[in-house]
Protein backbone atom coordinates (compact mmCIF):
# COMPACT_ATOMS: atom_id res chain seq x y z
CA UNK A 1 0.00 0.00 0.00
CA UNK A 2 2.22 2.31 1.24
CA UNK A 3 6.46 2.64 -0.58
CA UNK A 4 8.91 2.78 2.04
CA UNK A 5 9.94 5.80 1.15
CA UNK A 6 6.20 7.34 1.54
CA UNK A 7 6.37 5.46 5.03
CA UNK A 8 9.57 6.89 5.96
CA UNK A 9 7.93 10.57 5.15
CA UNK A 10 4.49 9.60 7.61
CA UNK A 11 7.05 8.53 10.36
CA UNK A 12 8.91 11.81 9.78
CA UNK A 13 6.02 13.57 9.95
CA UNK A 14 4.20 11.86 12.89
CA UNK A 15 7.69 12.31 14.78
CA UNK A 16 7.81 16.18 14.10
CA UNK A 17 4.29 16.29 15.28
CA UNK A 18 5.24 14.44 18.71
CA UNK A 19 8.27 16.70 19.09
CA UNK A 20 6.63 19.73 18.47
CA UNK A 21 3.57 18.91 20.38
CA UNK A 22 5.78 17.90 23.16
CA UNK A 23 7.49 21.52 23.00
CA UNK A 24 4.61 23.34 22.67
CA UNK A 25 3.32 21.59 25.85
CA UNK A 26 6.40 23.30 28.03
CA UNK A 27 6.55 26.26 29.38
CA UNK A 28 8.87 28.62 27.49
CA UNK A 29 11.27 30.43 30.42
CA UNK A 30 14.56 32.84 29.24
CA UNK A 31 16.97 32.82 31.74
CA UNK A 32 19.00 36.16 31.93
CA UNK A 33 22.48 35.71 33.08
CA UNK A 34 23.89 38.71 35.40
CA UNK A 35 27.67 36.52 36.60
CA UNK A 36 28.08 35.49 40.39
CA UNK A 37 28.98 32.49 41.71
CA UNK A 38 26.89 30.45 39.72
CA UNK A 39 28.97 31.40 36.85
CA UNK A 40 31.86 30.82 38.89
CA UNK A 41 34.98 28.59 38.69
CA UNK A 42 37.46 27.14 40.59
CA UNK A 43 40.94 25.80 40.71
CA UNK A 44 39.32 22.48 42.14
CA UNK A 45 36.89 20.06 43.06
CA UNK A 46 37.87 21.29 47.00
CA UNK A 47 37.62 24.98 46.34
CA UNK A 48 34.32 25.66 47.44
CA UNK A 49 34.71 28.94 49.01
CA UNK A 50 37.72 30.32 47.09
CA UNK A 51 36.92 30.78 43.19
CA UNK A 52 37.07 33.19 40.04
CA UNK A 53 32.76 34.53 40.14
CA UNK A 54 31.12 35.46 36.68
CA UNK A 55 33.11 32.78 34.69
CA UNK A 56 30.84 30.76 32.51
CA UNK A 57 29.00 31.54 29.75
CA UNK A 58 25.18 31.49 30.14
CA UNK A 59 25.08 29.05 27.70
CA UNK A 60 27.61 26.40 29.54
CA UNK A 61 25.58 27.10 32.39
CA UNK A 62 22.12 25.68 30.12
CA UNK A 63 24.33 22.94 28.85
CA UNK A 64 25.89 22.11 32.03
CA UNK A 65 21.99 21.13 33.61
CA UNK A 66 20.76 18.81 30.49
CA UNK A 67 17.42 18.27 32.79
CA UNK A 68 16.05 21.89 32.54
CA UNK A 69 15.14 20.54 28.83
CA UNK A 70 12.19 17.88 30.68
CA UNK A 71 10.87 20.95 32.62
CA UNK A 72 10.89 23.94 30.32
CA UNK A 73 11.88 25.14 26.27
CA UNK A 74 14.57 26.75 27.75
CA UNK A 75 17.00 29.99 25.98
CA UNK A 76 19.69 32.42 27.67
CA UNK A 77 20.47 35.97 27.32
CA UNK A 78 23.82 36.88 28.95
CA UNK A 79 22.78 40.84 30.38
CA UNK A 80 26.22 40.99 32.77
CA UNK A 81 28.91 39.04 33.96
CA UNK A 82 29.88 40.60 36.89
CA UNK A 83 30.08 39.85 40.50
CA UNK A 84 27.22 41.25 41.92
CA UNK A 85 28.82 43.36 45.01
CA UNK A 86 29.54 45.44 41.77
CA UNK A 87 25.81 46.02 40.91
CA UNK A 88 24.86 49.70 40.18
CA UNK A 89 21.39 51.83 40.27
CA UNK A 90 22.38 51.48 36.12
CA UNK A 91 22.33 47.61 36.72
CA UNK A 92 19.24 47.11 37.91
CA UNK A 93 17.31 49.75 35.71
CA UNK A 94 18.59 47.94 32.45
CA UNK A 95 18.02 44.74 33.92
CA UNK A 96 14.57 45.74 35.05
CA UNK A 97 13.47 46.80 31.60
CA UNK A 98 14.82 43.84 29.52
CA UNK A 99 12.60 41.46 31.94
CA UNK A 100 9.40 43.67 31.94
CA UNK A 101 9.62 43.71 27.95
CA UNK A 102 10.74 40.09 27.96
CA UNK A 103 7.69 39.43 30.39
CA UNK A 104 5.37 41.33 27.52
CA UNK A 105 6.06 38.84 25.00
CA UNK A 106 3.04 35.77 24.21
CA UNK A 107 6.30 33.23 23.80
CA UNK A 108 7.90 34.16 27.41
CA UNK A 109 6.12 32.19 30.30
CA UNK A 110 8.66 32.70 33.05
CA UNK A 111 12.55 34.53 33.95
CA UNK A 112 14.93 32.97 35.75
CA UNK A 113 17.95 35.27 36.45
CA UNK A 114 21.23 33.83 37.55
CA UNK A 115 23.18 36.40 39.53
CA UNK A 116 25.93 36.92 42.59
CA UNK A 117 24.25 35.91 45.74
CA UNK A 118 25.72 39.22 47.67
CA UNK A 119 23.30 41.43 46.50
CA UNK A 120 20.85 39.39 45.31
CA UNK A 121 18.49 40.60 47.99
CA UNK A 122 18.24 43.37 46.24
CA UNK A 123 17.52 43.09 43.03
CA UNK A 124 14.96 40.71 43.57
CA UNK A 125 13.61 44.06 45.83
CA UNK A 126 14.18 46.36 42.95
CA UNK A 127 12.28 43.87 40.49
CA UNK A 128 9.52 43.09 42.84
CA UNK A 129 9.19 46.74 43.31
CA UNK A 130 8.99 47.82 39.20
CA UNK A 131 7.84 45.30 37.35
CA UNK A 132 4.60 45.11 36.34
CA UNK A 133 4.01 41.10 35.41
CA UNK A 134 2.05 38.37 37.22
CA UNK A 135 4.56 36.08 35.17
CA UNK A 136 7.04 34.61 37.48
CA UNK A 137 10.83 36.27 37.76
CA UNK A 138 12.76 33.81 39.68
CA UNK A 139 16.20 34.68 40.90
CA UNK A 140 19.05 32.27 41.85
CA UNK A 141 22.58 31.85 42.65
CA UNK A 142 24.81 29.12 44.00
CA UNK A 143 27.23 29.16 47.54
CA UNK A 144 29.48 27.30 45.60
CA UNK A 145 31.26 27.53 42.13
CA UNK A 146 29.84 24.34 39.49
CA UNK A 147 33.84 23.11 39.76
CA UNK A 148 33.31 22.30 43.22
CA UNK A 149 32.40 18.93 45.14
CA UNK A 150 28.54 19.21 45.97
CA UNK A 151 27.91 22.10 43.82
CA UNK A 152 24.69 23.55 44.59
CA UNK A 153 24.27 25.44 41.45
CA UNK A 154 22.60 22.93 39.41
CA UNK A 155 19.73 21.97 41.34
CA UNK A 156 19.29 25.53 42.61
CA UNK A 157 19.15 26.90 38.30
CA UNK A 158 16.83 23.57 37.95
CA UNK A 159 14.56 24.58 40.76
CA UNK A 160 14.55 28.21 39.45
CA UNK A 161 13.23 27.16 35.94
CA UNK A 162 10.69 24.55 37.76
CA UNK A 163 9.46 27.44 39.75
CA UNK A 164 9.37 30.34 36.53
CA UNK A 165 7.32 27.71 34.19
CA UNK A 166 5.14 26.96 36.83
CA UNK A 167 1.31 28.70 36.22
CA UNK A 168 1.12 27.90 40.43
CA UNK A 169 3.52 30.62 40.83
CA UNK A 170 2.03 33.41 38.98
CA UNK A 171 1.00 36.58 40.85
CA UNK A 172 3.69 35.73 43.93
CA UNK A 173 5.88 38.58 43.37
CA UNK A 174 9.25 38.21 42.60
CA UNK A 175 10.70 35.45 43.79
CA UNK A 176 13.96 33.65 45.17
CA UNK A 177 14.64 29.98 44.74
CA UNK A 178 17.98 28.67 46.20
CA UNK A 179 18.64 25.37 48.64
CA UNK A 180 15.25 24.01 47.61
CA UNK A 181 13.26 26.62 49.30
CA UNK A 182 11.15 29.64 47.73
CA UNK A 183 11.54 33.04 49.51
CA UNK A 184 10.14 36.30 48.86
CA UNK A 185 12.19 38.73 46.52
CA UNK A 186 11.11 41.39 49.41
CA UNK A 187 11.78 39.03 52.55
CA UNK A 188 14.84 37.19 51.78
CA UNK A 189 18.39 38.58 52.99
CA UNK A 190 21.44 36.53 52.81
CA UNK A 191 21.94 35.68 56.19
CA UNK A 192 25.06 33.22 56.23
CA UNK A 193 27.45 34.20 54.00
CA UNK A 194 29.40 30.58 53.56
CA UNK A 195 26.93 27.75 53.95
CA UNK A 196 24.63 26.50 50.93
CA UNK A 197 21.49 27.34 53.13
CA UNK A 198 22.52 31.24 52.63
CA UNK A 199 18.96 32.80 52.25
CA UNK A 200 16.48 33.41 54.61
CA UNK A 201 13.35 35.20 55.13
CA UNK A 202 12.46 36.07 58.75
CA UNK A 203 8.53 35.53 58.16
CA UNK A 204 9.69 32.42 56.28
CA UNK A 205 10.16 31.25 52.91
CA UNK A 206 6.72 31.48 50.74
CA UNK A 207 6.98 27.37 50.08
CA UNK A 208 9.59 24.58 48.68
CA UNK A 209 10.44 23.25 45.61
CA UNK A 210 11.05 19.62 45.05
CA UNK A 211 11.72 16.78 42.69
CA UNK A 212 10.19 19.45 40.33
CA UNK A 213 7.54 20.28 42.10
CA UNK A 214 6.11 23.86 44.24
CA UNK A 215 5.02 23.14 47.12
CA UNK A 216 3.14 26.76 48.88
CA UNK A 217 2.38 27.37 52.27
CA UNK A 218 2.10 31.43 52.20
CA UNK A 219 1.87 34.31 50.10
CA UNK A 220 2.95 37.94 50.48
CA UNK A 221 1.06 40.96 51.65
CA UNK A 222 2.66 43.98 50.39
CA UNK A 223 2.36 45.09 47.42
CA UNK A 224 4.54 44.24 44.70
CA UNK A 225 4.73 44.02 40.40
CA UNK A 226 1.58 44.39 39.25
CA UNK A 227 0.17 46.29 41.87
CA UNK A 228 3.06 48.70 42.44
CA UNK A 229 2.64 52.30 41.97
CA UNK A 230 6.03 52.57 40.25
CA UNK A 231 6.97 51.24 36.73
CA UNK A 232 10.26 50.14 35.22
CA UNK A 233 9.32 51.19 32.16
CA UNK A 234 8.77 54.68 33.42
CA UNK A 235 12.03 54.59 35.29
CA UNK A 236 15.39 56.52 34.12
CA UNK A 237 17.09 56.99 37.33
CA UNK A 238 16.90 56.05 40.86
CA UNK A 239 17.28 58.59 43.59
CA UNK A 240 20.84 58.73 45.26
CA UNK A 241 20.91 57.16 48.81
CA UNK A 242 23.36 56.25 51.19
CA UNK A 243 23.47 54.06 54.19
CA UNK A 244 25.17 55.36 57.54
CA UNK A 245 26.13 52.70 59.59
CA UNK A 246 25.76 52.83 63.69
CA UNK A 247 27.87 51.34 66.83
CA UNK A 248 29.61 52.39 69.37
CA UNK A 249 31.70 55.47 69.45
CA UNK A 250 30.52 56.54 65.99
CA UNK A 251 31.40 60.33 64.20
CA UNK A 252 28.48 62.22 64.48
CA UNK A 253 30.40 64.12 61.15
CA UNK A 254 30.03 60.67 58.85
CA UNK A 255 26.03 61.27 57.78
CA UNK A 256 27.05 64.73 56.60
CA UNK A 257 29.67 63.32 54.84
CA UNK A 258 27.59 61.22 52.75
CA UNK A 259 25.34 63.72 52.56
CA UNK A 260 27.70 65.92 51.09
CA UNK A 261 27.34 63.71 48.12
CA UNK A 262 23.91 65.11 47.40
CA UNK A 263 22.05 62.28 48.42
CA UNK A 264 18.44 62.50 48.88
CA UNK A 265 17.69 59.99 51.86
CA UNK A 266 20.01 58.73 54.39
CA UNK A 267 19.65 55.12 55.77
CA UNK A 268 20.54 55.34 58.76
CA UNK A 269 21.21 51.44 60.33
CA UNK A 270 20.79 52.27 63.54
CA UNK A 271 21.81 49.53 66.71
CA UNK A 272 19.19 47.78 68.38
CA UNK A 273 15.59 48.87 67.17
CA UNK A 274 17.19 51.58 64.83
CA UNK A 275 18.80 53.77 68.00
CA UNK A 276 20.43 56.84 66.96
CA UNK A 277 23.28 58.06 69.25
CA UNK A 278 22.89 61.30 70.74
CA UNK A 279 25.85 63.17 69.15
CA UNK A 280 24.35 62.45 65.52
CA UNK A 281 20.72 63.03 65.79
CA UNK A 282 21.74 66.68 65.48
CA UNK A 283 23.24 65.92 62.31
CA UNK A 284 20.60 63.87 60.78
CA UNK A 285 18.28 66.83 61.87
CA UNK A 286 20.22 69.51 60.41
CA UNK A 287 20.34 67.33 57.06
CA UNK A 288 16.31 67.08 57.43
CA UNK A 289 16.10 70.64 57.44
CA UNK A 290 17.91 70.61 54.36
CA UNK A 291 15.37 68.49 52.75
CA UNK A 292 17.15 65.11 53.11
CA UNK A 293 14.67 62.24 53.82
CA UNK A 294 15.97 60.52 57.06
CA UNK A 295 15.13 56.47 57.15
CA UNK A 296 15.97 54.77 60.53
CA UNK A 297 16.32 51.21 59.79
CA UNK A 298 18.36 48.77 61.97
CA UNK A 299 21.07 46.76 61.65
CA UNK A 300 19.92 44.00 63.86
CA UNK A 301 19.26 41.00 61.70
CA UNK A 302 15.31 40.46 62.50
CA UNK A 303 11.97 42.43 64.15
CA UNK A 304 11.54 46.05 62.92
CA UNK A 305 11.90 49.28 63.94
CA UNK A 306 8.80 50.87 65.80
CA UNK A 307 7.79 54.40 64.76
CA UNK A 308 8.34 56.89 67.62
CA UNK A 309 10.33 54.44 69.82
CA UNK A 310 13.76 55.31 69.81
CA UNK A 311 13.29 58.53 68.16
CA UNK A 312 10.51 61.05 68.01
CA UNK A 313 9.89 60.07 64.72
CA UNK A 314 6.94 62.35 64.37
CA UNK A 315 8.66 65.52 65.91
CA UNK A 316 11.83 64.92 63.68
CA UNK A 317 10.17 64.58 60.23
CA UNK A 318 11.87 60.93 60.60
CA UNK A 319 10.86 57.60 58.62
CA UNK A 320 10.85 54.04 59.69
CA UNK A 321 12.01 51.19 57.39
CA UNK A 322 9.64 48.73 59.12
CA UNK A 323 10.89 45.39 59.15
CA UNK A 324 13.12 46.03 55.91
CA UNK A 325 17.29 45.77 56.18
CA UNK A 326 19.31 49.10 55.66
CA UNK A 327 20.52 47.40 52.10
CA UNK A 328 16.52 46.86 51.09
CA UNK A 329 15.08 50.42 52.85
CA UNK A 330 17.82 51.69 50.84
CA UNK A 331 16.31 50.22 47.17
CA UNK A 332 12.70 51.67 48.46
CA UNK A 333 13.83 55.01 49.07
CA UNK A 334 15.61 55.13 45.73
CA UNK A 335 12.64 53.88 44.09
CA UNK A 336 10.12 55.95 45.71
CA UNK A 337 12.17 59.46 45.97
CA UNK A 338 12.35 58.74 41.82
CA UNK A 339 9.41 60.47 42.40
CA UNK A 340 8.30 63.57 43.98
CA UNK A 341 6.69 62.55 47.44
CA UNK A 342 7.21 64.26 50.99
CA UNK A 343 8.41 62.00 54.14
CA UNK A 344 4.43 61.57 55.16
CA UNK A 345 4.23 59.75 51.43
CA UNK A 346 7.87 57.96 52.11
CA UNK A 347 6.46 56.41 55.49
CA UNK A 348 3.40 54.95 53.29
CA UNK A 349 5.19 53.51 50.88
CA UNK A 350 7.63 51.88 53.59
CA UNK A 351 4.18 50.66 55.04
CA UNK A 352 3.02 49.49 51.93
CA UNK A 353 6.04 47.73 49.97
N1 LIG B 1 30.88 37.77 44.90
C1 LIG B 1 29.62 37.05 45.01
C2 LIG B 1 28.59 37.70 44.10
O1 LIG B 1 28.84 37.83 42.90
C3 LIG B 1 29.75 35.62 44.62
C4 LIG B 1 28.44 34.88 44.84
O2 LIG B 1 28.25 34.44 45.98
O3 LIG B 1 27.63 34.79 43.93
O4 LIG B 1 27.54 38.07 44.62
Amino acid sequence: MFSPFSRKLVLAGLTALALGAHAADKPNVVILATGGTIAGAGAGTVNSASYQSAKVPVDKLIVSVPELGNVASVRGEQVFQIASESFTNAHLLQLGKRISALAKQKDVDGIVVTHGTDTLEETAFFLNLTVHTDKPIVLVGSMRPGTAMSADGSLNLYNAVVVAGSADAQGKGVLVAMNDQIDAGRDVSKSINIKTNAFASQWGPLGMVVEGRNYWFRAPVKRHTSNSEFDIDKLDRLAEVEIVYGYGNVAAANAQVLAERGVQAIIHAGTGNGSVADRVVPVLQGLRAKGVQIVRAAHVPAGFVLRNAEQPDDKYDWVVAHDLNPQKARILAAVALSQPGDSKNLQRVFWEY
